[in-house]
């Protein structure tokens, strides 16, 4: 005789499933709608072979002029380097928030996070932007934390950004093109 499946499987599996959905629709809801996008900018924070740092692998950044452009990072660097408290919030996005997802599949809406536990920030204050958001460390080395968040572009310029993460004396921008370098808007 068939042994009855023990109810408790059962019901973790329907809450499972509930869980889930409702992870669906809040990403969902999350997006912005009712401006069009005009293109997606992934930028990655790794370490390159033989370095002992980790650094963005795009140091040069393009993106249309008068758009809203929409923009990934995905961080590998499990340190928290810190950084000012007033560069840990977020500013000069779309609505004023960033979504960040620590590394373990759920995504958050957040304004900002502590100082301390900045991982790296992407900032471009000059030409009109106020633009700054915070990065938190990759959760391991196998699961990389992710933000998203959408930047209201102005006219064509020819700008820099930077890192203002500060645990290395201050010095993270000048970490040639990997913690700094162009962002042009075309
Ligand atoms: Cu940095």
């Amino acid at each position: 005789m068939a042994k009855p499946r023990p109810p408790t499987r059962i019901a973790l599996a329907l809450v499972l499933v509930a869980v889930g959905a409702v992870a669906s629709v809040s990403v969902y809801l999350l997006l912005p709608s009712s401006v069009a996008v005009s293109s997606n900018v992934t930028l990655t924070i790794v370490r390159a072979p033989g370095a002992s740092t980790y650094g963005f692998a795009q140091p040069t950044i393009t993106v249309p002029a008068g758009t809203l452009v929409h923009f990934t990072i995905v961080n590998y660097d499990p340190s928290a380097h810190g950084t000012s408290t007033a560069m840990a919030g977020t500013m000069g996005t779309w609505m004023g928030r960033e979504m960040v997802d620590y590394g373990n599949g759920t995504w958050w809406n957040v304004s900002g996070m502590p100082a301390g536990a900045v991982s790296h920030t992407f900032s471009v204050t000059s030409g009109g932007y106020d633009l700054n958001v915070v990065v938190p460390p990759a959760a391991s080395a196998g699961h990389p934390s992710e933000v998203q968040f959408w930047l209201p572009t102005h006219g064509a310029a020819d700008l820099g950004w930077t890192c203002d993460a500060d645990g290395m004396n201050g010095m993270m921008g000048g970490y040639g093109g990997m913690m700094s370098g162009r962002f042009d808007i075309a």
